[in-house]
């Protein structure tokens, strides 16, 4: 089984390269922003309330997330991996995803880390504000809270895969093909 974890800020492309990265590898992908819209559109109790957490750029808590990774896992048993997007995206959300994967003596491999600028970030969630339907990117002052919170709670996440060496970083600006490719010739590296 081959783990990895696409991380980076809101807006850095986790989900444009996981779709491409998903056809490449045949990686299950597993997004947490995703599992958390599906339960919003279906207007369930979890997702009435995570979309209140949502449409204020904060995160939802971690108990619920890892709660909906977990039996994402459980339901997938016989994959060749997960591709996980924007999970973890805490210190606790990393160590229970540890946990999770140690019973399936299936590690992360890596994590690669996708770098871009805070006002390219502003300006591509604006720009799939305008036609997405997404609540949380229409609001500037939103985007800028879902950046903040970034910085405050989810970058420690990258100290923690950095103390077992399992970081790449990629530069995230340029064009999506470009981009692919550079996490394509690191994923090669290692599977
Ligand atoms: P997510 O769904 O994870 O979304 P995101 O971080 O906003 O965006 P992503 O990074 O996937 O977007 P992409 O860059 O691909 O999170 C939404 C919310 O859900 C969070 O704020 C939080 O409240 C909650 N949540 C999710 N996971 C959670 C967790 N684990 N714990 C707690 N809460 C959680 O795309 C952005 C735009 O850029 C697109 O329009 C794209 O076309 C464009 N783009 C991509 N690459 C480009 C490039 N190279 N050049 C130009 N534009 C590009």
């Amino acid at each position: 089984m081959f783990n990895l974890i696409l991380f980076g800020p809101p807006g850095s492309g986790k989900g444009t390269q996981s779709e491409k990265l998903i056809a490449r590898f045949g990686l299950k992908h597993l997004s947490t922003g995703d599992l958390l819209r599906s339960e919003i559109a279906k207007q369930t109790a979890l997702g009435v309330e995570a979309k209140k957490v949502m449409d204020k750029g904060e995160l939802v808590p971690d108990e619920v997330v890892i709660g909906m990774i977990s039996s994402a896992i459980d339901h997938n048993a016989n994959v060749k991996g997960f591709l996980f997007d924007g999970f973890p995206r805490t210190a606790a959300q990393a160590e229970a995803l540890d946990k999770l994967l140690a019973l399936k003596k299936a590690p992360i491999a890596v994590m690669l880390a996708l770098e871009v600028s805070e006002e390219e970030l502003v300006k591509r969630l604006m720009k799939r504000g305008e036609t997405s339907g997404r609540s949380d990117d229409t609001n500037e002052s939103v985007i800028r809270a879902r950046i903040a919170e970034y910085h405050k709670k989810t970058a420690v996440v990258a100290d923690y895969y950095r103390k077992f060496d399992k970081v790449t970083m990629i530069e995230g600006e340029g064009s999506i093909d470009e981009i692919f490719s550079s996490l394509c010739e690191v994923i090669d590296s290692k599977i």
